[in-house]
């Protein structure tokens, strides 16, 4: 019988299997060892105070109690015991840039480098054969123990000729489904690889899919065009605390990142509840912080945790930056979510799971406007008389 979050006892017990994994883990030799990653963040000059404020946010994000926070901090240095595999595919290579292109790196982008990346097509020196060797052997040796970690969707197009790579001019579906097939567990990073992505939009030319189809397996997906960095490492960081895959919505993303709606957390809530509206960018509203919902902000239609976790170390997210969400973490985002920079008004939104939304939340909007949510939206758009914004 399975523990709720409410006895007494379930986080004493969760407490004992998360030292008891990373015991384990600690045992274990790390697979790039020349430097741990406690004297990689000590060198880079990051104080003991501040990882354990680092930890204390991720433990927060994975809505673990604060007293957590040590473990995760410990987890966080066991992370290099942990094979992972990260594959290219159809897409810009902004979900590996989201983690590691900062002008200073950061506690995620440290942790990143130095978990066992024992294959990324972006980061890695070697190239040619020995590349197409160095997956191989990572394969061979950490046969169902290693993570999976793909970026990209996966173009099925003209017999999937469109990503052969190597000297064996191996096929990027046929690499996909190799991988997959002894992986220890299978995270889709990003958009393109959760859901098809940009490559995917109407027309799709090249027959791009979702790394779970292309594969035929399930896999949990951590979209977001690009996901925050917190997110992917958070990602790693539950599955080494648990050894087992999150609680999952129904578009396979984990609920501890995608639960709440962007328009939940946004800080300009209050001015969609006052009526207070941006009418086009540069105006009075824009530079009083007003909501952005007028001018195209998908935020009522999207889950992700942006606003609490935001970009760039912390420093900003797209709606605080004054240009509203794209939805660009929900399926068929390019397709559904309707021109950039207009309103999706009244138009009615529909789900790939025909309005049945994404979980118990999504339920209220998913079905469009005409809901409890959909009608405060629209109530507001028609007492300010939607226009759409000047080119
Ligand atoms: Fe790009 Fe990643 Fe978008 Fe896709 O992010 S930021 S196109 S989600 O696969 O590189
Ligand atoms: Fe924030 Fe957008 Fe919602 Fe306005 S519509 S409150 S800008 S999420
Ligand atoms: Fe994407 Fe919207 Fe966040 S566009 S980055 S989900 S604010």
């Amino acid at each position: 019988m399975s523990q709720s979050k409410h006895d007494a006892s379930y986080y004493d017990s969760l407490y004992e299997s998360f030292q008891k994994r990373i015991d384990e883990l600690k045992a274990m030799t790390p697979v790039n060892g020349e430097i741990s990653i406690e004297k990689a963040l000590d060198e880079k000059g990051f104080s003991r105070r501040e990882f354990m404020k680092w930890a204390a946010t991720v433990t927060a994000m994975l809505s673990l109690p604060a007293t957590f926070t040590p473990l995760v901090a410990e987890a966080a240095t066991v992370a290099d015991r942990l094979p992972v595999v990260w594959l290219h595919m159809a897409e810009c290579t902004g979900c590996s840039e989201s983690l590691l292109r900062s002008a200073t790196p950061t506690i995620d982008s440290l942790i990143f480098d130095h978990i066992s990346l024992e294959y990324h097509e972006t980061l890695m020196a070697a190239a040619g054969w020995q590349a197409e060797q160095n997956l191989e052997h990572a394969i061979e040796k950490y046969k169902g123990r290693y993570v999976m970690m793909v970026e990209g969707g996966i173009p099925l197009g003209n017999a999937g000729s469109f990503l052969t790579i190597g000297g064996h001019a191996k096929k990027g579906k046929d690499i996909a489904r190799d991988t997959a097939a002894h992986a220890a567990a299978i995270f889709a990073i990003g958009t393109c690889s959760s859901f098809g992505g940009v490559q995917a939009a109407v027309p799709n030319p090249t027959g791009a899919v979702s790394l779970s189809e292309a594969i035929g397996k399930p896999v949990i997906n951590v979209p977001g065009c690009p996901p925050s960095e917190k997110n992917i490492v958070g990602t790693l960081l539950h599955f080494l605390l648990y050894g087992t895959l999150p609680a999952l919505d129904a578009y396979n993303r984990p609920k501890w990142a995608y639960k709440h709606r962007i328009h939940d957390l946004c800080e300009r809530r209050g001015h969609f509840d006052a009526g207070e509206f941006v009418e086009q960018y540069g105006d009075e509203g824009a530079k009083n912080g007003y909501c952005l919902y007028k001018v195209g902000c998908k935020g009522p239609y999207t889950f992700n945790n942006c606003a609490k976790n935001k970009f760039n170390q912390g420093t900003s997210w797209p709606v605080q930056a004054g240009f509203g969400c794209m939805g660009c973490s929900e399926p068929d985002f390019w397709d559904t979510m309707g021109t950039v920079g207009e309103p999706l008004k009244d138009k009615l939104y529909q789900t790939v799971f025909g309005g049945a939304g994404a979980d118990g939340t999504a339920d209220k909007i998913g079905v469009g406007l005409l809901t409890a949510t959909g009608v405060a939206i629209a109530a507001h758009a028609a007492i300010s008389a939607i226009k759409a914004p000047k080119a």
